[in-house]
């Protein structure tokens, strides 16, 4: 008797961070592109605050899977749910990998932070700017129309939108410059303390090249796409190889140096096929 696949959809966005861990799971896991149902939802333009899709995932945030009506609300639980619905085995989660991609989770992704003038000046005029500007348009339209239930969790996301929209589309003060500033360097601090540690604990654990041994698992997943956007967040390209990717990387987090695994690791990913069909970065 053959065992049907469920019906899978995934809620993503070419340029979501968090939407690449499902994706490259699925390749990983020997799922086919049509065993997964890619539907796009508008990130740049506040289409994730649409009512229809917070009906689905009412954090407002991508991913999110759905497997025959039920709903998984963020990178973690839909990744999973693809892991024990896999064609092909994963290797077994232990505390340690949970802890970690806890921990990934933590420091996140710090694309919407600049670390200088120059940075800001260059982020203004390009994605981020426009990505704030469209999302305060949104916004405005989706409270005059959503349904009482959406509109306070709507006008809080406008509050907190209008932060970023001034700091990028306004004129902000030195003060406040300087604050963003210092509160971005601090991000990157933690970026460098979490690779020098617990990246560096998974890695020297096993035989490698992966936190799960031999074959990636759950939580290289998570760390791979993490750390494939922070490389992109330093300005290197996204499939640059370890001697441009992980140096620049190092000199960003402060230019101590990283243990050698780091760099293994990074090698040993941008050369696999998933990581290609999915466009991490
Ligand atoms: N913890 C969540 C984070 C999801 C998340 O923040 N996703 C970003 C895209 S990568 C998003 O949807 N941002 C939209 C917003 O926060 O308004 C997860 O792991 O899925």
């Amino acid at each position: 008797m053959t065992v049907s696949m469920p019906h899978i959809k995934l809620y993503e966005h070419w340029e979501s961070t968090w939407a690449n861990v499902p994706k490259l799971a699925q390749f990983e896991l020997g799922y086919k592109k049509e065993n997964v149902e890619w539907i796009s939802i508008e990130l740049l333009k506040g289409g994730n605050f649409d009512p229809k899709f917070l009906k689905v995932n009412p954090n407002g945030t991508l991913p999110a899977l759905q497997v025959d009506g039920r709903n998984f609300v963020d990178s973690i639980t839909s990744t999973r749910e693809l892991i024990r619905l896999a064609p092909l085995p994963c290797p077994a989660s232990g505390t340690f990998d949970v802890g970690l991609i806890e921990k990934v989770h933590e420091v996140g992704n710090i694309q919407g932070l600049s670390i200088d003038e120059a940075e800001h000046k260059e982020k203004s005029s390009g994605l981020l700017g426009d990505f704030f500007a469209e999302r305060q348009v949104a916004l405005e339209n989706l409270i005059q129309m959503a349904p009482t239930e959406y509109q306070e969790f709507l006008t809080q996301k406008r509050a907190e939108n209008q932060q970023m929209f001034d700091f990028y589309c306004g004129s902000p003060d030195s003060t406040t410059r300087e604050a963003h500033y210092n509160q971005c360097r601090s991000a990157w601090n933690a970026v460098g303390a979490l690779i020098r540690g617990p990246i560096t604990d998974a890695l020297k654990n096993t035989k490698g090249p992966f936190a799960a041994g031999e074959h990636p698992g759950e939580a290289d997943f998570h760390v791979v796409t993490w750390l494939a956007r922070t490389i992109s967040n330093a300005g290197v390209s996204p499939n640059s190889p370890s001697s441009v990717a992980i140096l620049k990387l190092k000199d960003r987090t402060g230019g101590d140096s990283y243990d050698p695994v780091i760099a293994k690791y990074w090698d040993a990913w941008i050369v696999r096929p998933s990581f290609k069909e999915s466009n991490v970065d």
